[in-house]
C-alpha cells in the first residue's frame, strides 16, 4: 500500500505577482519541499490552459470572478491564467521537481475547465491519474497547494470519492476564497472523511 504525495498547482500566476494571485501562495513551498521524502511517490499538477481557455473572463465579455453556465454547470470566470509556456504557468522556482514522478497537466480543453487533478470539470473526463495510481497500488493520497478551496478541494473530494484515503496539510495549502468558498470546501471534507492537518 503505497502513499502519493499530490502537489497541486504550484504555478507563477497562483504566487504573489501573478494573474491570479493567492495571499502567500508561495509561504507553502519549502514546507512542500521539506516533506517529499516522506511519500512513496510525489505528483505534481499544473493548471495548463490555452490563450482561448471559455474559464477567462476576457474570453466572455464578462467580469472576472463572475459565474456564468456552462453546459457542465455553473463556472466562475478567471483572469486569464496560466497559459501553456508562459512565466505563469510555470512551477514556482524554488519548488523541488526533482522529486517529481509525474507531472500532470490539466485544462487544455478550451470548453471545460479542470480543477482536479482526477477529472475535468464536466466530472466525466479523466486525466488519468487514477489509472497511474491505481497501477502503482496507491491507496492513500496527501495534498497540498493551490488553492485550497478550487483545485485542491475538488482534487480532495474526487480522490476519497475514487476510494483513497485521503488527507489534506492545509498548513501547506493557500485559498482564494472567494464567497465562503473555504469554509464550504472545509465542511465538505468533514462530510466525506477527508482527514486535514
Ligand atoms: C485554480 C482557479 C482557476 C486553482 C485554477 O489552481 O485552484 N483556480 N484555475
Ligand atoms: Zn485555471
Amino acid at each position: 500500500m503505497k502513499h502519493a504525495l499530490l502537489i497541486i498547482d504550484v504555478q507563477n500566476d497562483f504566487c504573489p505577482g501573478g494573474s491570479l494571485a493567492v495571499t502567500d501562495g508561495d509561504q507553502i513551498v519549502s514546507g512542500i519541499n521539506d516533506i517529499m521524502n516522506d511519500f512513496d511517490y510525489v505528483i505534481l499538477t499544473q493548471d495548463w490552459h490555452p490563450a482561448n481557455h471559455s474559464s477567462f473572463a476576457s474570453n466572455q465579455n464578462a467580469d472576472p470572478f463572475s459565474v456564468i453556465d456552462m453546459p457542465y454547470g455553473p463556472q466562475v470566470l478567471w483572469p486569464d491564467h496560466c497559459i501553456q509556456g508562459s512565466f505563469g504557468s510555470a512551477l514556482h522556482e524554488d519548488l523541488n521537481t526533482t522529486r517529481a514522478d509525474l507531472i500532470i497537466r490539466k485544462g487544455q480543453n478550451p470548453g471545460v475547465d479542470s480543477y482536479s487533478a482526477f477529472f475535468e470539470n464536466d466530472r466525466t473526463t479523466a486525466t488519468g491519474l487514477h489509472g497511474y495510481l491505481t497501477e502503482r497500488s496507491v491507496s492513500k493520497v496527501t495534498l497540498v497547494g493551490l488553492a485550497t478551496d478550487y483545485c485542491v478541494n475538488f482534487s480532495a473530494q474526487d480522490a476519497v470519492k475514487l476510494g483513497y484515503e485521503t488527507h489534506v496539510r492545509i498548513d501547506l495549502c493557500r485559498a482564494i476564497d472567494l464567497d465562503g468558498s473555504l469554509d464550504q470546501a472545509r465542511s465538505d471534507w468533514n462530510a466525506l472523511g477527508i482527514g486535514t492537518s
